[in-house]
């Protein structure tokens, strides 16, 4: 009899142990993301600038169009697309995956940028 219940504290201590542990992760995991940084893209004069830019997992890119007319950011693996921007508007997208994510303006195809998260 104490030898059954010694078992079972044994197996179920650590387990319970576990549930707290995994269950703990995504918390500390949501609260790392919320104090992700955030970086700019400006475009200006038919350039993305910085034309490379590098970041750490889960930032977020804004994009903002300072030209009087209109450009769009368009990945060139199909991750994300904005709306045409017109003068001062600005498109976000959160990099969740690390790579390398080229891009490009549709309405100006020369125009070209690329993002590499890390
Ligand atoms: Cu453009």
């Amino acid at each position: 009899m104490m030898r059954k219940k010694l078992w079972i504290t044994g197996l179920l201590m650590p387990a319970m142990i576990a549930i707290v542990l995994f269950r703990g992760a995504p918390i500390v995991r949501a609260q790392a993301q919320q104090s992700q940084a955030s970086a700019e893209v400006k475009i200006d004069n038919f350039n993305f600038g910085p034309g490379t830019l590098t970041v750490s997992l889960g930032t977020t890119v804004t994009w903002i169009n300072h030209d009087d007319i209109p450009h769009n950011v368009v990945s060139s693996d199909g991750v994300f697309k904005s709306r045409a921007l017109d003068t001062d508007e600005k498109f976000s997208y959160t990099f969740t995956k690390a790579g390398s994510f080229s891009y490009f303006c549709s309405l100006h195809p020369k125009m070209t940028g690329k993002v590499v998260v890390q």
